[in-house]
Parts: structure tokens; sequence; C-alpha cells
């Protein structure tokens, strides 16, 4: 029994390539054999927030009108199913394209696409499978940072993922015996947290990476990060030839619940600690910091860089970490909301919380300057 369909599109935005890979996306429906009777009248589709030109348009109109072919229930139920999630509406219309697009960058069968319309968001399992299988990273990272937190969850390849709401803010508590060098700042004392636990599970805009120069993955937190996202990971990273000590680079987080992976190289310190280190490890903070507000990453995590394979003490590091945050969050207080310091190991956690009250005091004033 066929039935014609004749949807009008209007007042889409998307991006030039998102509606390239409609396009694709209906062609794919096209050869895979299901049948369309959708014709489609883009009313005014626009791109970002221009008006479709019309050698685009043109090539949409192309794409999308498949007339003369008789409608099969399969498609009957995606038309049904789109209805019954809301499609009718212009952010419905919106919902189910962007969801034709999330499919197509990551390499869903029409299949895939279909059952996900039936069922409302693409599987995750569908997408774990397809940022397991290399794709496009150019293309999987568009989608994936245009979307909302809610609707990357699907993608997520990590078990579960912790909200930032659900990591503590620190309490300041008093310090030991010896004086804090800063002034108390109850703003930023909102904009700390120590959480414990493992970096790659964290639902927040950045996470750094403590990588090696050739950012092309290794052990530790490096190799953790690297399975959690998916080999796609690497790709992009390759496409950033390396990374100097001290310095940092960003990349998509694709299949972490952290949008971004801040990737930053610490110092090796096997061979003692001197100056040189020292202000290579602060470089990495501050940079990766700089990195983060540059991106309009609010919330960051960081483990703690260089004190495991590359062998800096964490006794000493703490110092330079806790330092360089608080002066970051001095001269840019707007710029973050959260810093949060990921531990790993107990004796890494009881450091922090030991030592935090001297850069971030609880008193009202200084004790001392020296
Ligand atoms: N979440 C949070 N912290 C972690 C996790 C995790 N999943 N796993 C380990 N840590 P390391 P480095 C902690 O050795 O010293 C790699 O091969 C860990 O307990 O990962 O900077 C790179 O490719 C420790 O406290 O990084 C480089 O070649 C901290 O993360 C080299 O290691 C950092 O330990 C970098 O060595």
């Amino acid at each position: 029994m066929a039935l014609q369909i004749s949807t009008r599109v209007s007042h889409i935005r998307a991006p030039p390539r998102a509606i390239g890979l409609l396009a694709r996306v209906c062609a794919d429906f096209h050869q895979t054999g299901v049948k369309l009777k959708h014709s489609f009248t883009l009313g005014s589709l626009q791109l970002g927030n221009k008006p479709a030109t019309s050698p685009v348009r043109g090539h949409i109109n192309a794409a999308l009108r498949v007339d003369n072919f008789s409608t099969t229930a399969t498609t009957t139920a995606f038309w049904r199913s789109s209805q019954a999630t809301g499609s009718s509406s212009p952010r419905g219309r919106r919902g189910w394209l962007g969801k034709l697009a999330v499919g197509a960058v990551l390499g869903l069968s029409t299949a895939a696409l279909v059952q996900s319309f039936h069922t409302g968001p693409v599987t995750a399992m569908a997408l774990k499978m397809n940022l397991d299988s290399e794709g496009k990273w150019e293309e999987t990272k568009e989608v994936l940072l245009s979307l909302s937190v809610k609707d990357r969850r699907p993608y997520y390849r990590t078990s579960s993922s912790v909200p930032l709401d659900e990591i503590p803010v620190w309490t300041p508590t008093a310090g030991g015996p010896e004086p804090s060098r800063y002034q108390r700042n109850e703003k930023l004392d909102q904009k700390i947290s120590v959480y414990s636990g493992d970096i790659t599970m964290l639902e927040i805009d950045a996470i750094v990476n403590a990588a090696n120069k050739t950012l092309l993955g290794g052990g530790g937190v490096d190799g953790a990060i690297h399975r959690a996202a998916g080999p796609i990971l690497k790709q992009e990273c390759a496409s950033l030839h390396g990374c100097e000590t001290g310095e940092a680079k960003i990349t998509c987080g694709y299949g972490l619940p952290a949008k971004y992976v801040i990737h930053t190289v610490g110092p090796i310190a096997h061979g003692g600690v001197g100056e040189e280190e020292r202000r290579a490890l602060r470089s990495c903070y501050k940079n990766s910091l700089q990195t983060a507000a540059e991106n309009a990453a609010r919330s960051v995590a960081f483990p703690c860089i260089s004190t495991g394979i590359y062998g800096y003490p964490s006794e000493q590091a703490v110092h330079e970490v806790l330092a360089t945050v608080r002066e970051f969050l001095d001269a840019h207080p707007d710029k973050l909301d959260r810093v949060i310091f990921c531990v790993f190991l107990p004796k890494d956690k009881e450091l922090y919380l030991q030592n935090l009250p001297l850069y971030f005091p609880a008193e009202a004033t200084i004790k001392s300057k020296l």
C-alpha cells in the first residue's frame, strides 16, 4: 500500500556538513532498498544563520526528493515514530535530523537509524561499535561537540559516569601549623573539588591527560583515557603532531563522558626534581587551565600529572599544582567554575586534603607573606 508523505521542513538550522550528511543518509535509504514516498519540501532551510544558497540547496533537494517509491512497513514505522516522538514540532524535526546526522557520521546502518527513531535515541551499543571501528574523527567530533550533555549520553563507552553535581565542592578546613601565603577567597573555594576515583568516568567539560610527547597513548591514566574514549581519539591525537613537555593540546572526548580531553606532557623526574622539572609541571597545569578557558570548558579535572610512571614525587608535586591553580584562579576568577583534583591513590588524596588549606585557606587574613 503506497502512502504519500509530504513534509515541509522549515527553519532548520544545521551546519553545512550536517546537511551533506543528511543527504548521504537519504541516499543510504535509497541504496539499501528502503522505499520512501517522502517528498521533502525545504521551506526556509538555514545553514547556520544564513538561508541555504542555491548550490547547497539544490544538492539537498536532489538528495532528499525521493519520488515514486512505494511505502514499506519500515518507512511507515519511521514516519510514525518520528511523529510520536514529537517530530512535527520544529524542535522535534531538528531532533530527528540531528539523529540522522549523528548516525551518518558514526556510520550507522539504515536499520540502526530506523531502529533509533522507533525506540528513541540511537542505541549506545550501535554507537559503541562505531566508535570502536575507526571513523572520520573530524565529522564525529563536530557532531559530538554540537550535542548537549543529555544527548551525548547514549554514546558513552564507559560503564557509568559521574556528573558534575555529584562531585562535592571542597570545604575549607583549618590548616596545620604552617601559615598560608594566600588570602581567603570564598568564591574560589567553591571552585575546588578533590575527587577520588577514575577520571574517565567524569561527566564534565574537560579532563586532563598525563600524556607523553607522541600523544599516541601509553600506560597509566593515558592508557585508561584512550581505552575509554575509543580508538578514534588516537586519530585526532595523531593530527596534533605531538606535544612538548609543559604544553597542552585539546581533543574531543569521543566515547568519554567528558566533552574534551586536554593532553599535557609532564616532566620526567627520575633523575630528581630541579627548577626545570618544577617549571615544567607548573606549565602543564597553567597551560591546561588556559586551554580549558579558551575552549569555554568551565569544569576541568586533573590527574596527578608526572607522579606515576614519570616519577615526580607526589609530596613535592602537590605544592606546584596547588600554587599554580590558585594563581590561575586569582588571575582569571570568572573563566572556570570547577577545578577537580582527581586522585587515584589514597596517599594522593591525603596529600591534597592536607595541603589545600595552605593555598585556599579558611582564615580571613594572611598569616604570613613568607
Ligand atoms: N584516573 C585517575 N588517575 C589515574 C588513573 C585513572 N584512571 N590511572 C592512573 N592514575 P601516570 P605520568 C593516576 O603514570 O607519571 C603514560 O605511559 C596515577 O595513580 O599515568 O605523568 C604516558 O603515556 C598517578 O597518580 O602518568 C606517559 O608516557 C597519575 O595518574 C607516562 O605514562 C599519573 O600517573 C606519563 O607518566
